[in-house]
């Protein structure tokens, strides 16, 4: 096809479009637009500053596959629209580059997605930008740098250029030139601009609409890790309070999540009113823990010490450290089988590496094994941590009124089984931003919520059939390859990203959600429960009368 030709069918979808609109017969959500460049490198190029490259850019037919495997994301795309898969790779500073990857659907929806990383692995999120693409997005992601596994930061190691790409810049300039060749490709203003992701990537959007408020209308931030300088630090401290694996105070991986675990859902259960495998107000729960304690002649195996009681009841209270300086807040109640597995670390009698790698490789500028982790850390280390922020990558600037001002939205949410970024740590984050804002009178509910989703764990996934899909960054690709939205359920109550769209695009806020569980996470075994999730700090109360499995036998109710 010549470009003439492709120019007409971007006038016409542009003056259907129109029409739709004017008419209002399809929402404008369903307006598309097509491609008015060839997919190729050449065609492509002509925009970029000199210090970006286009790598491959590559035509895929509908259904087709696309793999450019990396440790985080080793599954190829499949089932794809057909589009246009992009790689570019951008020059940082004199020591770094990052790579992009870039998704362009034949028929785009006329808006641009965002996707993130998770801990400090280094790979383009192939499998967020498919269920983007799928959606018609224009979708994008980076590899902030380098390539590595989740928990492997020995990139980082006398690495500062490439610690702040991975901090905020790939993202920031991945953005920016993204949407330069989105733009021209289709010969048409992006309309509105979107981010979701969960974990890093839940940090990297907070950053950006931190530092850049311009780069997205709207962000949806899952369990973010946006607290950097204190979060591997306290990874690191998780561990050390269950080491010596022979010390008195050592619980085995195995007591979490079967002895523990199943002792907290059972006290903390029915507690929100109704027994149901789901503990709904995990922080008004009121535990006694002595109930694990080993009597004269109980089996080991299924109890606890005194001395491991400690080591649990550290995991449950705040990091406080010299001169009851907060450090970092504590785990919930139903999150023990996560961080079970995290603080023992499969029982290895090694810390885990989420903070170990952090703490040598970005902050001591010592190789892992150069770092003797028993001795060499204390609170001057986080202080250290505080002082230094390597990478810049705390995203910790309450002040989001420069994002509120543009018109930007943002929807936070987290799970409260999250046993490796707890959900209290996004209560502080809320804490602290209301704190910023409401004495400058920004009012934060019209530009900011946040939902706390029991049972869900580390972005996707759930404890005792909790409903926990929305549709967030990481949650499609758990459920299987070419899962796109909610199926069954397409629509802004089930859909966090449908949700955001509507706030953004017809200022329609979103109150409660819906998370939906399917038959063991197969959407075509059906739907096994579904749930309201309120924002904070509205709960969901069952009507005591419904099925509790609906959501209609549910509503979001103020705290007591
Ligand atoms: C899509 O491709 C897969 C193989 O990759 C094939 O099994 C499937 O039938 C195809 N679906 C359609 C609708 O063509
Ligand atoms: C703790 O408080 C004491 C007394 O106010 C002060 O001298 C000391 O510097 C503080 N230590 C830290 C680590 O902040
Ligand atoms: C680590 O190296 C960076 C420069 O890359 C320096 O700014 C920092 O002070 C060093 N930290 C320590 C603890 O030596
Ligand atoms: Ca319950």
């Amino acid at each position: 096809m010549n470009s003439s030709q492709l120019s007409t069918g971007n006038w016409w979808s542009t003056l259907k479009t129109s029409a739709q609109s004017l008419l209002g017969l399809i929402p404008v959500f369903q307006s598309t637009a097509g491609p008015v460049l060839e997919c190729s490198p050449s065609a492509l190029s002509s925009f970029l500053p000199s210090h970006a490259s286009i790598i491959n850019a590559v035509p895929v037919q509908a259904n087709g596959t696309w793999s450019q495997p990396s440790p985080p994301f080793p599954h190829p795309a499949t089932g794809l629209p057909a589009l246009c898969a992009i790689t570019v790779n951008v020059i940082s500073s004199t020591t770094s580059s990052f790579n992009f990857g870039l998704f362009l659907p034949d028929e785009w929806n006329l808006r641009f997605m965002g996707s993130g990383n998770g801990g400090f692995g280094g790979g383009i999120n192939w499998n967020d930008m498919e269920s983007s693409a799928l959606s018609g997005f224009a979708s994008m992601s980076t590899d902030t740098g380098h390539t590595s596994s989740v928990p492997d930061a020995s990139w980082a190691l006398h690495n500062p250029e490439t610690q702040k790409d991975w901090g905020y810049r790939a993202m920031h300039e991945s953005v920016e030139l993204a949407k330069v060749i989105t733009q021209k490709y289709y010969n048409s203003k992006i309309k509105y601009s979107y981010f979701s992701s969960c974990s890093t990537g839940g940090r990297q959007g907070l950053k950006e609409l931190q530092m850049f408020p311009e780069d997205f209308d709207g962000v949806i931030s899952a369990a973010p890790a946006w607290w950097t300088s204190h979060l591997q630090p306290w990874h690191l401290t998780m561990s050390l309070w269950n080491l010596p694996l022979n010390g008195p105070n050592h619980i085995p991986s195995s007591l979490f999540a079967t002895i523990i675990a199943a002792e907290v859902m059972k006290q903390c259960d029915p507690q929100d009113g109704l027994i149901d495998g789901i503990i709904s107000n995990p922080e008004g729960c009121i535990f006694v823990p002595e109930t694990l304690l080993c009597g004269p002649k109980s089996d080991k195996s299924k109890c606890l010490t005194a001395s491991q009681l400690n080591t649990l009841d550290k995991s449950f209270s705040d990091w406080v450290d010299t001169n009851n300086t907060f450090l970092f807040p504590h785990l919930s109640r139903g999150a023990e089988a996560q961080f079970g597995g995290f603080m023992s670390y499969a029982d290895s009698g090694l810390p885990h590496p989420m903070g170990t790698t952090w703490v040598s490789n970005f902050l001591l500028n010592l190789t892992t094994t150069d770092y003797d982790w028993a001795t060499n850390f204390d609170f001057r280390t986080v202080q250290l941590g505080d002082e230094t922020n390597p990478g810049q990558a705390n995203a910790d600037d309450f002040d989001l009124s420069p994002f509120a001002a543009r018109g930007g939205k943002l929807i936070h949410y987290h799970g409260y089984s999250d046993g490796l970024i707890p959900a209290t740590a996004s209560i502080y984050l809320h804490q602290q931003i209301l704190r910023s804002l409401i004495p400058k009178g920004v009012s934060t509910p019209s530009f900011y919520k946040l939902y706390l989703i029991p049972g869900l764990l580390h972005c996707s996934g759930s404890i005792g059939d909790a409903p926990w899909y929305i549709g967030g960054g990481g949650q499609h690709s758990t459920l299987g390859a070419n899962v796109k939205s909610i199926p069954g359920f397409e629509d802004p109550r089930h859909d966090v990203v449908l949700a955001l769209m509507r706030w953004v695009e017809e200022g329609v806020a979103p109150e409660e959600l819906v998370a939906t569980k399917f038959v063991d996470d197969r959407v075509e075994k059906g739907v096994r429960r579904q749930r309201l999730v309120c924002p904070y700090p509205m709960q969901a109360r069952w009507d005591g009368a419904g099925d509790p499995d609906l959501a209609e036998s549910w509503a979001c109710k103020g705290l007591h």
